[in-house]
This record gives C-alpha cells, sequence and structure tokens, in this order.
C-alpha cells in the first residue's frame, strides 16, 4: 500500500519529520510517501496561509494520482482541501484533525485540544463543528507557540505543550487530548508519559484509519458531491487545471 502524507506546508524538515512519524506506526506492507507542495507558506498559521495551502495540497493529489496512491493524509491541523482533495480521487483521504477527533472520541467521551497559536484556534473550532464534533470537545487550549518552533525550538516548544496538557487534564473534565498541530507528530509518546492521559495525535491516527479503510476496500465515494469535479475551463494563472 502506497499511502501519501501530504505535510500542507512548505517546510521540508517538516515534512521528513512527519514521514518518519508515519513510517514508525505504519504496519509493514504500507508505504509512506511524504511529500509537501512547492509553493506556499512555510507554516500554516491562519486562514490566509490556508487558503494558499489548500491549492498545494490540490497539486500533490494530482501528483499522488499519477504514482498510484492508495490513501492520503493531509498532515496540517486545519485539514486545508481535504474536500477539494477528495473530490480528486478515488482513494481515502484523510485529514489529521479528523483523524484525531474520530480517534479521540472512541476513547474517550470528552477531550481537549492543545494546538499551537491561539489564532488557529477558530480553524479547530470550526472543524470540530463541521464534522459534528462539538459536542466532544471540552476546550481548545493553545501552547503559545509558533509552529517552526516545533522545529527549531524543540526542547522549550515540548515543555509549554506539556504544561498546557496538564492543565487540560486537570482542569477540563476530559478523558483524552488531541494533539493540534502535524508537527507534534513525533511527540505524542512523550508527551502521554509526562501527562498520564491517552494523548491522541492526528498524523500516527489517519495512518492507522487510511490502513484500515484500505483494508476494508473503501475508498472516496465519486457518488454525490465528493464526485469528480465538472470539466469547465479556468482561467489565467490555473488555466492548465482546465478540463
Ligand atoms: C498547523 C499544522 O498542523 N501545520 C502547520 O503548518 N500549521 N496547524 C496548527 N494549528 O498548528
Amino acid at each position: 500500500m502506497r499511502l501519501h502524507l501530504i505535510n500542507p506546508n512548505t517546510s521540508t524538515g517538516m515534512t521528513t519529520r512527519i514521514g518518519e512519524s508515519a513510517s514508525r506506526i505504519a504496519a509493514p506492507g504500507t508505504r509512506i510517501v511524504a511529500t509537501q507542495p512547492d509553493s506556499g507558506p512555510v507554516s500554516i498559521e491562519g486562514h490566509f496561509d490556508e487558503a494558499i495551502s489548500a491549492v498545494g495540497v490540490t497539486e500533490e493529489i494530482a501528483k499522488g494520482e499519477r504514482d498510484g496512491s492508495d490513501a492520503y493524509i493531509t498532515a496540517c491541523f486545519g485539514d486545508p482541501g481535504l474536500m477539494a482533495a477528495r473530490e480528486l480521487t478515488r482513494a481515502p483521504v484523510l485529514g489529521i484533525a479528523e483523524a484525531g477527533f474520530h480517534v479521540a472520541s472512541l476513547i474517550s467521551t470528552r477531550f481537549s485540544i492543545v494546538t499551537t497559536l491561539s489564532r488557529t484556534g477558530i480553524i479547530a473550532e470550526h472543524l470540530l463543528q463541521a464534522y459534528g464534533f462539538a459536542h466532544h470537545c471540552r476546550r481548545i487550549r493553545a501552547a503559545e507557540i509558533p509552529v517552526l518552533d516545533l522545529e527549531d525550538n524543540g526542547d522549550a516548544a515540548l515543555t509549554r505543550v506539556i504544561e498546557t496538557c496538564r492543565r487540560a487534564r486537570d482542569e477540563d473534565g476530559i478523558g483524552a487530548i488531541v494533539l493540534g498541530c502535524g508537527g507534534m507528530a513525533d511527540l505524542r509518546a512523550t508527551i502521554e508519559e509526562a501527562v498520564g492521559i491517552p494523548i491522541v495525535e492526528g498524523v500516527t491516527a489517519a495512518v492507522k484509519l487510511a490502513e484500515a479503510l484500505v483494508g476494508l476496500g473503501l475508498g472516496t465515494s465519486k457518488h454525490g458531491d465528493l464526485a469528480f469535479p465538472r470539466p469547465k475551463s479556468f482561467t489565467g494563472h490555473f488555466a492548465h487545471l482546465s478540463r
């Protein structure tokens, strides 16, 4: 099984780390191919970054289709371009926020999210509402670290994430925590050990869900709104997308 993991931001170091985390958790028959868009923001920390990165995600899906991918993961917690990505393939496409919410709801009745910056909290809140998980999430907390601090300032960032998770554990009335950034993919076990309650991380959760869907023989439905995009002309910068 070829599992194409798309880091929607363009930081190659983060793509490598996320890919390594995915490979460690993957089943022996799963090959992880980790890529990032050719163009776009180096980190995704707001609505503007998301809008630009979503185009890059769709371009990576197009490449994955040429290379015969069996499933895809979009590894940014805002799930940028997820529904658009699903329109472009019959393979399953999993967003890491979506995967994290599903898995957390299977092992706890209530969870909190610990993300990077407060300003990204509204993105997670919108996703909880869109996916029907608002009722399961008690609180969205931020460690107040820029995304690239997870790369450049790893130890300090980890300390802040652990502190924030401990506050969530003690104050939120929850059973589990969902980590809210793709850049936290390799931190799950360390944080769980330090905090002592189940920590769900979206990249690793998405790998196992993607393997399950492929094992079940299920892919993205082409009946209804996730059908391939209607052929039409695109103009200007996007003329190459005309079909
Ligand atoms: C993210 C993420 O997962 N990757 C990125 O660049 N920005 N979102 C977040 N809330 O930190």
